[in-house]
Formats: C-alpha cells, structure tokens, sequence
C-alpha cells in the first residue's frame, strides 16, 4: 500500500490517511469497469479539494444571499460558459449536486405534482428517477413506462433496444406533459429525433438524461439531444470525466424556472468547489485530444464485448455502441448470477457491478446479468488489445470460480496488468 501522490497534505490524520491510501491502491492495482466510473484528472481532483469548500453562495451570480461572493460569481460564471459552448446550449445550471438532483429539479421546473411523465423502466434500462417505485418521483408524479423489444438472436435485426412503437402508443394513450430519453443500463446509442417526434405528436415537452453518455457527446462519439430536447440533464463524472456532480442544460424559455427549481426547490448552497471542478472538466472535454479519447473509449468496449462472446457471454442487444456492455450470463453459465459474477471478480481484481437485463427472471438485488464500461480504463490507456486480454481474464476466474489458487492467478495478472496502465501517468504523458 503506498500513498496517493495528492493526500500527502493529510498529515495529522492517520485514520484517514490510511484510508485514502488503501482506496488509492485498490483503484491503481485493479481493473476499475464499472459504466458510470471514470478517473478524474489531478486538476479536476485539486479544484475538487480547494479553498472553495470553505463558501457558502446560496443564489445565483450576481444574485447571492452572502457577501465575499466576488470570485465565486467569476467560478460560476465560468463554469457556466464553459459548458453552454462545450455543448451548444442557450442555458447552463452547473449547480445539482447530482444527476438525480438534477432530474428531480427538471421535473419540479416544468410539471405540477401528479403530473403523468413517460419513462425507461429501471429493470429494462432506466433510472430510479424514471418513476421507479422505490424513487420518491413515482410518489410525485404519474410514470408510465416504456421498455426495451424482445430478445432476437438475428446479428441483423438485434432486439432489446428501445422500443419506439411502444413509447408512441403510451404517449398517445396517456398524453404525458414530459417524456425522459436516457438509460443507465443499455449499451446502443440513443436517438433524440424518434422521441422528439413522438414528443411533439402528443404535445409534450422532452427531457434527455445523457448521465452516461455526457462525455461521448462532447467528444463527437455520440448524436447531440441538445437541438431535440427541451432539457438536457447528466452527471459530470462519467464518460465526461470530471467531478461527481449535475448539470442541466436548456432552451432560453425554461432557464429561470430551471434555476429556481434546482436553488432554493431543491438545494440549498452550491458546492462551488464542485463547480469550480465541473468547468476544468468542462474545458479537458474541449480539447481537441478528447475525441480520440471517446472514439477509443467505444472501439474498446466493441473489441471487450466481441472478446466476451468468444468466451461464450451473451451481449444484450449483440453488442455495443457506447462505453458500455449488459451481460448476461446465463448463456455462459446457467447457475451464475450477476451477484456471484460480481463477488467473484472482486477476488480477482476486477471491478464490476451486477445489473438487472431485460425481463431477468432474477430479483434486482441477484440478477443474471453484469454490467461492464471502458471509459476509466481507457483513461488508463486500455486499447482493444487489452480489453481482449481482460475478457479473458474475466472468463478464466468465472469459470474457476471455486478455485482460489485460480483467482489468484487472475489477481496477479490483472496486478501486472495495472502495473503498465496507471490511470494518473497517462495525464502527464
Ligand atoms: N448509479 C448510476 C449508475 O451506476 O449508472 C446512475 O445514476
């Protein structure tokens, strides 16, 4: 165990220290493939951890409920900027702590309580906030959901992807004043025009959650919802690569009642060190060395998942076209479950989370399926090359999954491995 080289300043504090070290070298010595991670790079960290922490800035530039506010407005200001010309959009709220926060504040912005919303079901591909029971949006407001088409093994006619004829006989039987695109377990592009149109045939207004693909979209790797949606929420520390956070995006019309549903509906001060870490990503997305990066990030989760289904897994919709892969397992092995999967790959140095796949006749909490991303590996230096290496590593510890000495192996490759790809040396090549 050795100490990150950006916690040095923790000296008074062994516990922690401690921590942060163990945490530093878990993430350095095994294989990070969890879709909605990434590395953000030692700037997007230092703004992370600066003397921005320490101010309070309830409101908006220009309009806070504190003084000493002067530089903070300038970080917002710049923030906002930064990422209304990454993306092209009339108006930027850099201030949701988070994509649920985010969401949430969209749907107060633009609907009154009860109203009905169309949205991916969690278990086909969704997200909590896309009106799943367990979410207090299902108690706020009318879901109805839509989902994924059947299972087809054709190579040319793929199913389990979006099913438009399903959202357009919803829509038009329940009228939904909103209808959300976006997914947090499906591994094809999303189009905005098919749900535009569907949004405008009912009259209602259309809300792009691109949590996942932020990154792929600023890098050209992905179609833009921004001149389709009325809103445009994501994450900030995904594909985007920047710190854990939300942001929103909209048209000019929505932007007051954006902003004053996220402070004060939702929020109280802003984390401006937060903010300050959003507009560092914001501008390493605008570099012209970030499409390659994106572009990689998807050729290596094709070559990751062509490598899975040599090694016998079934790909969820046959394959790809973003940063990440839905498995299912049964096809591999009938008796693994995404939850052992998961634990298994743990013992071997692989980082994964197991996820429901379409009509998985598994609870949520053991599932048949696993759900894999590049993009942090990628940041590390992944090429397709490796990504094959892994696929294997990863069938040789399933498959052995009893044998300890077997996973040990894995271990000590996948070691090796992490020992050539350290995420923070590819920032200072
Ligand atoms: N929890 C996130 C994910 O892993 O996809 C979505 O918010």
């Amino acid at each position: 165990m050795s100490p990150s080289p950006f916690d040095h300043w923790i000296t008074n504090d062994e516990e922690v220290a401690s921590l942060l070290a163990q945490e530093w070298t878990r993430q350095t010595t095994t294989l990070q493939l969890i879709a909605s991670e990434n590395f953000a790079s030692p700037a997007v960290m230092a703004a992370t951890g600066s003397v921005l922490t320490n101010k309070y800035a309830e409101g908006y530039p220009g309009r806070r409920y504190y003084g000493g506010n002067q530089v903070v407005d300038e970080v917002e200001d710049l923030a906002r900027r930064r990422l209304t010309s990454l993306f092209g959009a009339d108006h930027g709220n850099v201030q949701p702590h988070s994509g649920a926060n985010a969401n949430v504040a969209v749907y107060q912005a633009l609907l009154d309580p009860g109203d009905t919303i169309l949205a991916m079901r969690l278990d086909q591909g969704g997200h909590l906030t896309h009106g799943s029971p367990a979410s207090m949006t299902s108690k706020a407001w009318h879901f109805v959901s839509y989902g994924v088409t059947a299972r087809n093994d054709d190579p040319e006619h793929p199913g389990e992807m979006i099913d438009f004829d399903n959202v357009r006989e919803l829509a038009l039987e329940h009228r939904p004043k909103l209808i959300v695109a976006g997914a947090t377990a499906y591994s094809r592009q999303i189009h905005p025009a098919p749900f535009r149109e569907i949004a405008d045939e009912v009259g209602a207004l259309l809300m792009f959650d691109s949590a996942h693909v932020a990154g792929l979209i600023a890098g050209g790797s992905h179609p833009s919802p921004v001149p389709y949606a009325d809103v445009v929420t994501f994450t900030t520390h995904k594909t985007l690569r920047g710190p854990r956070g939300g942001a929103i995006l909209c048209r000019e019309e929505y932007a007051k009642k954006i902003d004053s549903a996220v402070f004060p509906g939702q929020q109280g001060g802003p984390l401006e060190h937060a903010i300050a870490a959003k507009a560092v990503a914001f501008k390493e997305a605008s570099l012209t060395s970030f499409p390659a990066y994106t572009a990689q990030i998807v050729k290596n989760a094709v070559a990751f998942g062509s490598a899975l289904a040599k090694e016998g897994f079934r790909m969820v919709s046959g394959g790809t076209e973003n940063h990440m892969l839905l498995v299912d397992l049964r096809e591999f092995d009938a008796e693994l479950t995404g939850k052992e999967a998961q634990e298994v790959l743990d013992r071997a140095g692989i980082t994964t989370n197991r996820n429901t796949i379409p009509d998985d006749p598994r609870s949520p909490f053991v599932t048949s399926g696993l759900r894999l991303g590049t993009a942090a590996e990628t940041t590390a230096g992944l090429k397709e090359a490796e990504f094959e290496v892994v696929a294997s590593l990863m069938a040789q510890a399933l498959r052995r999954r009893s044998d300890e000495a077997a996973i040990g192996n894995v271990r000590d490759e996948v070691a090796e491995l992490c020992r050539d790809f350290n995420p923070y040396a590819s920032f200072t090549k």
